[in-house]
């Protein structure tokens, strides 16, 4: 399911078939909350909450920590491995993300 791709953001890659995603965090939660992406593929995490969230993820397939930030800011992470990568927010443990990342 991809959700957006931005034109600008391929032409300042450089990477002609990579694609951003985009994650909401708000009320408390991811959304979407599943999400399929393809190997290569970005996924940017907004801040839709006026309160601070984190992003984090301790998966094998990407093990990564955006740290935590607020209101309309939003980081980036890069799937560069397939498998599954689960994303967690440290500040509100009900938060979970599923990341599909395939081939
Ligand atoms: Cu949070």
């Amino acid at each position: 399911m991809r959700i957006l791709v931005t034109t600008a953001l391929l032409l300042a890659a450089g990477a002609a078939f990579a694609g951003e995603h985009v994650v909401s965090q708000k009320g408390k939660s991811f959304q979407p909350g599943k999400l399929a992406v393809k190997q290569g593929d970005s996924v940017r995490f907004v801040n839709d909450d006026p309160f601070a969230h984190n992003v984090f993820s301790l998966s094998d397939t990407k093990s990564f920590d955006l740290g935590s930030y607020g209101r309309g800011l939003s980081k980036t992470v890069v799937l560069d491995k397939p498998g599954t990568v689960e994303v967690e927010c440290a500040v509100h443990p009900d938060m979970k993300l599923t990341i599909e990342v395939r081939k």
